[in-house]
């Protein structure tokens, strides 16, 4: 029978240290290894190439995926960018028109420059999905929930209108992470993570992963991580790990808390929308509950003051940190109009500056709604 998602994420990958024994595996703090003749080694040879401590991390990303593959990388946008070498210059990428500041700048101000080109569609328009590929459409990036605005986009029904077209499909599952979502059960090719953020789980490391069944896709993939160098060092790809171990309990607590918060939002004058998956009125919440087991940590909402009140509930919390990311233990909140999402200012997907974005992490859920309740009171109506 196969093992279930909790004792993968502790065990695959991970078994005992073969030469000592060690529970838990070790950092393997080297950048070569020696040869016994030319070309004859362990398995290992240079560390940009293949590090124990990574091929650790990579087996236990691949399994929770429910990938074959694992590739780990120094960010999640160095991930996305080994991703991106999959594209020649002429090819045409779809994204959707709510996505990560740092990837729609990677590909208007750096792909682009190299023959690649991108559009945004809001993703939950099927129509407008499939109007919006073209013949030279190579590769559709989805990311769901997004980010900001936490809109859930239907990845089957995505794969099937990209691969009519022979696009690959590639997945950004960071928000939802694989305890709450397996884009590539549902028929995608490529999932992408900033392990910075739920898989790492305690705001202490950067890094990123990709997994794939491909082989095809794997080996074009593993040679440009060698070719193009953004690997993860042995000590980042352990605290990862060590992360992954929790990701389910970690999960939970975050969901259920997320869900206390946003009820309360809701329940409050000064807010006036709430982007929450979980909530039965949000437009995504059925294909959520058909392709997550879960709606995540992630809670989005505008208030009626704008702005202005925006900023000084961005100002006033105490429990929550006003900071960038997210995905960790404690509550953060972000304003993503001037912080995470600021390479879109001027752009059409710039985000709204009443918008304001809080990671719910796992401290006790009355103490979140009373920070949350204590900082609307700082806000002009
Ligand atoms: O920061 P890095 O590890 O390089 O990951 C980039 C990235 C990729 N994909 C998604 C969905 C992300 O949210 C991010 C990083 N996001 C933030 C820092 C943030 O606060 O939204």
């Amino acid at each position: 029978m196969k093992r279930h998602f909790e004792t993968r994420a502790i065990h695959d990958g991970q078994a005992p240290d073969p030469a000592t024994g060690a529970v838990v595996p070790p950092i393997y703090q080297t950048s070569t290894f020696a040869q016994s003749a030319p070309a004859e080694h362990k398995g290992y040879e240079y560390a940009r190439t293949g590090n124990p401590t990574r091929a650790a991390l990579e087996t236990a990303v691949a399994s929770l995926e429910e990938g074959t593959y694992g590739l780990a990388f120094a960010s999640g946008m160095a991930a996305i960018t080994t991703v991106a070498y999959l594209l020649r210059p002429g090819d045409h990428v779809l994204l959707p028109d709510d996505v990560y500041g740092g990837t729609y700048r990677l590909f208007v101000r750096v792909l682009q420059r190299y023959g690649i080109e991108s559009s945004y569609v809001d993703m939950t328009d099927l129509t407008r999905v499939e109007g919006a590929l073209t013949a030279r459409t190579r590769m559709v990036l989805a990311e769901t929930p997004t980010n900001p605005y936490l809109k859930i986009l239907d990845l089957a029904r995505i794969a099937e209108l990209a691969h009519a077209r022979d696009a690959v499909v590639v997945v950004d599952n960071t928000f939802a992470s694989p305890y709450f979502q397996r884009p590539l059960l549902l028929g995608t090719d490529v999932v992408v993570h900033s392990t910075t953020k739920y898989l790492g789980g305690h705001s202490d490391v950067v890094g990123g992963v990709a997994v794939t069944s491909s082989k095809e896709l794997y080996e074009t993939l593993k040679f440009h991580q060698n070719a193009a160098g953004a690997v993860p060092g042995p000590f980042d790809c352990w605290l990862v790990l060590r992360g992954l171990r929790t990701l389910a309990v970690r999960m939970d607590v975050h969901a259920r808390n997320a869900m206390r918060v946003a009820e309360f939002l809701r329940s409050q004058h000064g807010v006036s929308r709430v982007f929450y998956p979980g909530l039965p009125d949000h437009p995504g919440h059925e294909i959520a509950r058909r392709q997550m087991t879960g709606f995540g940590g992630m809670v989005s909402f505008t208030l009626t003051g704008g702005a202005a009140a925006a900023r000084a509930v961005a100002s006033a919390v105490q429990v929550f940190t006003l900071a960038e990311s997210l995905g960790g233990v404690e509550s953060l909140l972000d304003h993503p109009a001037s912080m995470t999402h600021a390479s879109l200012a001027g752009s059409p997907l710039q985000v709204d500056p009443g918008l304001l974005r809080l990671s719910v992490g796992i401290e006790h859920p009355d103490d979140l709604v009373e920070d949350m309740r204590q900082a609307l009171g700082a806000a002009p109506a």
